[in-house]
């Protein structure tokens, strides 16, 4: 059956690539051709397992040049042409199940080979570069117990690789490839406006069903169920649901405390859709009245992160964003207390890739000031201590300004509090 399978699909890869007619794969890999110089080359290769939960996500520079989600695969590719035999070939996809690659579309310079190849023609095409950029899905940390020795990875990797190649520089090809991925395109700005959308309607759904008592879980399966009903099958990220104390905890994930009268609830969550994610924070009164320290501290965020977004536009970079927050937040006298940075990319991943922070159109990048006062903090006026708030949208860069993506999501205290009343 494979043989046979084979012999049909060898023949019309042609046939196979008119298929899809407008291809963003092949012209994101044409360009990235166009940015290496004749000595250099990039090898990607797909994630070969599951990595949480069996939630399958490729290593994202491959999957931006090929829309490859399937484990095992790799991509070579360098300007000056590998050699294939007596050919040239500037892109080679070795596959490891036809099936998974037959849709791709292929320019005159690509081709298809099994994936037993790779060792030999890789093997025999290091010589001829100076210069690698490489993917590093499996390059972690190990520490063997026994022996209580650690081993790098990457660090023995790259010794292994100065062994065979001693003139050859390695380099990750995660700011190589950014360059690409961090200006999204039309198809990639509206998956993550449909994140956004998404996302939105669950944290309006977690709005109406807050109230004391409930439990942070009940809330995540409120935004999360929206997720999922509206074909977003993946989070970005584990979502964030503090109440209480826990809104002080910046990656809180455990979301397993009951929520009593009183509390603000922080809630940092994002979809996933068709890989592209989004990012939003929404703080609510879970008794769906904000107490008036908690309105003072909500509108001193909420001022700073409209302060900043006005003045998002091409031309500025983002560590001016941090600064600016930073600067609102010491007019007021309470900047020691925003304790993160206040923005960062979004997209395939949910801190994406930024290799040069000047903004420029088609970017999408998040605001997400907040201010954090621990119980026992002397520092800070007593009626605050014991809360945190934080409002972060996500938002694309267009030619004269921005656009906030996730505005859908109430941050005005009148709207959240009108729509904590109403009862479902
Ligand atoms: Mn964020």
């Amino acid at each position: 059956m494979r043989k046979f399978l084979c012999l049909i699909l060898l023949l019309p890869i042609v046939g196979f690539a008119q298929i899809a007619s407008t291809d963003e794969y092949l012209s994101r890999r044409e360009k990235i051709l166009s940015m290496l110089d004749t000595s250099s080359a990039i090898v990607l290769k797909a994630i070969n397992t599951a990595q949480l939960a069996n939630e399958y996500i490729q290593e994202h520079n491959f999957y931006y040049l090929t829309g490859i989600n399937s484990p095992s695969n790799t991509i070579l590719m360098s300007p000056k042409g590998i050699k294939i035999g007596n050919k040239k070939k500037s892109t080679i996809i070795f596959y490891v199940d036809i099936e998974e690659v037959k849709n791709i579309q292929l320019g005159t310079n690509d081709t298809l080979l099994k994936n037993n190849q790779f060792k030999a023609i890789f093997t025999k095409f290091l010589p001829t570069i100076k210069k690698l950029y490489y993917s590093a899905p499996d390059l972690t940390f190990n520490n063997d117990w026994l022996s209580d020795k650690s081993y790098f990875m990457e660090r023995e990797m790259k010794a292994r690789m100065k062994n065979f190649y001693p003139n050859l520089e390695i380099e990750p090809a995660e700011f190589f490839v950014g360059k690409l991925r961090s200006v999204k395109s039309v198809q990639e700005i509206s998956y993550i406006r449909k994140a956004s959308n998404i996302t939105s309607d669950g944290l309006i759904s977690a709005m109406k069903l807050a109230k004391p008592g409930v439990w942070e879980y009940e809330l995540q399966a409120a935004i999360e169920y929206e997720y999922t009903r509206q074909g977003a099958m993946l989070r970005g990220f584990t979502s964030i649901i503090g109440s209480g104390l826990n809104n002080l905890i910046l990656h809180y994930s455990d979301n397993t405390r009951q929520t009593q009268t009183g509390d603000l609830v922080v809630m940092d969550v994002g979809a996933k859709y068709k890989g592209y994610s989004t990012d939003i924070t929404r703080t609510i009164p879970i008794s769906g009245k904000f107490t008036d320290a908690q309105k003072e501290i909500y509108n001193m965020v909420l001022k700073v992160q409209k302060d900043v977004i006005s003045v998002i536009k091409p031309g500025i970079s983002s560590h001016d964003l941090d600064k600016l927050a930073k600067e609102g937040f010491k007019k007021m006298g309470y900047d020691k207390f925003l304790i993160h940075g206040i923005t960062h990319s979004v997209g395939l991943d949910v801190h994406d890739v930024l290799p040069d922070p000047v903004l420029k159109p088609g970017m999408v990048i998040t605001v997400e000031p907040g201010l954090y006062f621990k119980p026992n903090d002397t520092t800070a006026p007593e009626k605050y201590r014991g809360f945190g708030v934080r409002i972060e949208d996500t938002i694309l860069i267009t030619e004269n300004g921005c656009e906030i993506l996730s505005k859908n999501a109430p941050k005005e205290i009148d709207d959240i509090e009108k729509l904590m009343k109403k009862k479902k």
